[in-house]
């Protein structure tokens, strides 16, 4: 089946909003739809063309929405499903699509069809979950939640378990139930008439599972569950889908984002995100990040992706720490460590996902207690490696890189109180930096990294390079800079960067210049050119 649909989002720039910690409208120190709704004009100045909403379905927040007890319903916390169909027509305006967050691995249990399953296991939703008949304290099998703790959990009335591979109130669904698989897309169908643009599928590779073989992730059964998902809803639309997918390689990504569109527009893997990771431990245990290894594991997906599959492009969202802290420089280098990874990463083929406040350049932040943490995964790490004996200093430590809190402090607008994101207190701490790092005083700073931003966004949009040329890895050996030619038709383009602080000699933007005479910057981290043939610590550019 050939995909005629326009490709919209292979030109597209989505930006991902975390609706909590976006902007309130109404003083609960916790942001909603109408908050989002006042800042379109922003989002719309940065010059992005769709809007990822993590979760505002019903939900008891176990897991801050990715527990949902009701698919159709608006949390009240966020507004009202009115508040979602003006925002929808409000983005359209402005030319944004809205793309919503589907969480299809597990409800919440205060989801009707959960509260209903555990009555009793002849009842008609008992088979909408995994369940396992055993005995009290007799657990099925050692399987772990991500969040720690067994995967199972016991009902004493039914004398059974039930599986959750998160947390104890997300109890995974099964997805071998087909009344259950028609209802979701009927649930779906019913949203994309609301005119959504498209939708991310949280943790997709995970629905196909087998507890008793411990397989919960690239089951037997995935693709065919995810093209029947994508033929009974998606292709009735032109949307972008994008699912989140930890456990793909490239040959999954390639049945993934076949361009057939039988499944997925493109999916997140998380291949590059695990790289300063200790090899077979926990993210909680970081190795520091080889730029070789980097540059050769972001050039295999790009080349094996090219012109059978489609990349999706990040550093960020709302599970990982700030990239400017991770691997940028978030003192010394702040502004061009920030500007060097967004060179990096949008010169590439793919589509770019900028997460609120990356194009700020906002950071990690050190909270100093635990009690100032409020992610469930955080709080049971803490619980956990305190009974296993770390320090607290080792495990703040720990926080201060990987929390997924980091992503999750509340977004920095102005200098003026809480940032302007509430008039109330906020429903986690801000970061401190906000008096200097936020939109106002970066949309009046023409040299800003949100105007870097602006400037990346047009140039892609300019240049049809970026979307369909192919790619080229150079200096791959080179352990400070990371660098590559996109090549379409007879035009070429040199990305280069400097991962690291110190001065670099770089004879590759010599010889660039002397076979390519009327080279100029596309785009450039430094405001001046410097010397042609050495690169200033984190300087990056486009040279075209
Ligand atoms: O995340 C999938 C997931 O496994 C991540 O939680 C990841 O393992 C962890 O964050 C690494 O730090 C998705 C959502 O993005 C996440 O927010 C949810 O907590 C999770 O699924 C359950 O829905
Ligand atoms: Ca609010």
């Amino acid at each position: 089946m050939e995909n005629k649909k326009d490709l919209w989002w292979k030109q597209a720039v989505i930006y991902q909003i975390y609706p909590r910690s976006f902007q309130d409208s109404n003083g609960d120190g916790i942001g909603d739809l109408k908050g989002i709704i006042s800042r379109l004009d922003y989002l719309e100045e940065l010059g992005i063309n769709a809007v990822w909403l993590s979760p505002v379905c019903q939900s008891p927040q176990d897991d801050n929405g990715y527990d949902i007890s009701d698919y159709e319903k608006i949390d009240p916390m966020f507004g009202s499903l009115q508040d979602m169909e003006i925002l929808i027509q409000e983005a359209e305006k402005r030319k944004i699509k809205i793309i919503l967050d589907l969480v299809l691995n597990h409800s919440s249990d205060e989801h009707k069809w959960f509260q209903e399953a555990k009555k009793s296991k002849d009842n008609p939703y008992h088979d909408y979950y995994v369940w396992r008949d055993g005995e009290e304290g007799v657990y099925p099998n050692e399987m772990e939640s991500v969040f720690g703790g067994p995967a199972w959990e016991w009902v004493p009335e039914l004398k059974q378990y039930y599986f959750h591979q998160f947390s104890v109130k997300q109890p995974d669904l099964n997805w071998e139930n087909p009344k259950l698989r028609r209802e979701i897309y009927d649930m779906i169908l019913r949203w994309m008439d609301k005119g959504v643009g498209g939708f991310r599928l949280d943790v997709i590779d995970q629905i196909a599972k087998d507890p008793e073989l411990k397989v919960t992730c690239n089951g037997p059964r995935l693709h065919e569950f995810i093209q029947e998902l994508s033929r009974e809803t998606f292709q009735k639309g032109n949307l972008i889908t994008v699912g989140e997918a930890w456990g793909a390689d490239v040959e999954r990504a390639k049945l993934y984002s076949n361009p057939d569109g039988s499944e997925f527009s493109m999916v997140f893997q998380f291949e590059h995100i695990g790289l300063d990771q200790e090899e077979g431990k926990t993210k909680w245990d970081i190795a520091p990040l080889s730029l070789v290894k980097l540059k050769k594991t972001m050039a295999k997906w790009q080349t094996e992706l090219h012109d059978c599959g489609w990349n999706s492009l990040f550093w960020n969202n709302h599970d990982l720490p700030r990239i400017v802290s991770r691997w940028g420089n978030d003192k010394k280098y702040w502004k061009e460590s920030a500007k060097m990874l967004a060179t990096l990463l949008h010169g590439m083929q793919g589509t770019p996902y900028i997460y609120q406040g990356e194009e700020l350049g906002m950071t990690n932040v050190d909270f100093q207690d635990i009690g100032q943490y409020q992610d469930i995964e955080t709080l049971n790490m803490y619980k956990q490696r305190i009974r296993e004996g770390y320090t607290k200093e080792e495990i703040m430590e720990s926080l201060h890189k990987k929390s997924r809190d980091n992503a999750r402090t509340p977004m920095q607008w102005s200098h003026e109180k809480n940032a302007g994101f509430t008039t109330g207190t906020p429903w986690m701490e801000l970061n401190k930096n906000y008096e200097t790092v936020n939109a106002v005083s970066e949309m009046e700073d023409p040299d800003s990294i949100f105007h870097y931003y602006k400037k990346l966004i047009q140039l892609r949009k300019d240049q049809s390079i970026f979307v369909n040329g192919d790619f080229r890895l150079l200096l791959e050996e080179d352990e400070s800079v990371f660098a590559y030619v996109r090549t379409e038709g007879t035009q070429e383009i040199l990305v280069c960067a400097n991962f690291t602080e110190n001065i670099i000699d770089c004879p590759l933007l010599r010889q660039w210049e002397k076979h390519h005479p009327e080279t100029k910057y596309l785009i450039h981290n430094y405001e001046d050119e410097g010397d042609i043939g050495k690169l200033r610590p984190y300087e990056a550019m486009i040279l075209g």
